[in-house]
């Protein structure tokens, strides 16, 4: 019988149009061989089923989650509050916002102490970072894990001397 591996990384998104901003990070997880899920749910629209995915994710064998939201983005500092897990928060550029992100960003970041959020960047680049933390977190009692991210950080370097190279022609 085939062994179903255990998902390991929630990537919860407050609104299905942030998903294009947030498979950056489920690519990155997808790369390391994470185990993933994809989790919608609002910290406005829909608290309830926040509050019960908060409470349960523990519980289910569930080791880092990495949440994205744009506009008032409470969702990762309402997960935070109700999980002993470590929430990675994404703040999103949303289309809805004028205010591109630096709303997200500052509702994201501003935690008040004795509740964090380890806050990214806004959009991609946060994304991809969000997935890379959690590889990270992983990896401290993963061995396997560990030696791939070292060959992670070391193809980047390399990509940059090959870039060099290529600018001088
Ligand atoms: C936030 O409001 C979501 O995370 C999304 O970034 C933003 C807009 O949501 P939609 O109106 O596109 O559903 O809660």
């Amino acid at each position: 019988m085939k062994e179903k591996r255990k998902t390991l990384v929630s990537i919860v998104m407050g609104s299905d149009s942030d998903l294009p901003v947030m498979k950056e990070a489920a690519s990155i997880l997808t790369e390391f061989g994470v185990s993933h899920e994809l989790f919608l749910t609002s910290a406005h629209r829909s608290p309830e089923r926040t509050s019960l995915f908060a409470r349960e994710a523990a519980g289910r064998g569930i080791r880092v989650i990495i949440v994205g939201a744009g506009m008032a983005a409470h969702l990762a500092g309402v997960i935070a509050s109700q999980t002993p897990l470590p929430v990675i928060g994404v703040p999103l550029d949303s289309s809805a916002s004028p205010l591109q992100g630096f709303d997200a960003l500052l509702s994201t970041v501003q935690m008040p102490g004795g509740v964090p959020v380890a806050t990214m960047a806004i959009g991609k680049a946060g994304a991809k970072n969000a997935g890379l933390l959690a590889v990270r977190i992983l990896a401290l009692d993963d061995t396997g894990l560990s030696q791939e991210l070292s060959g992670y950080t070391r193809a980047m370097a390399e990509s940059i001397k090959t870039k060099h190279q290529k600018l001088k022609g």
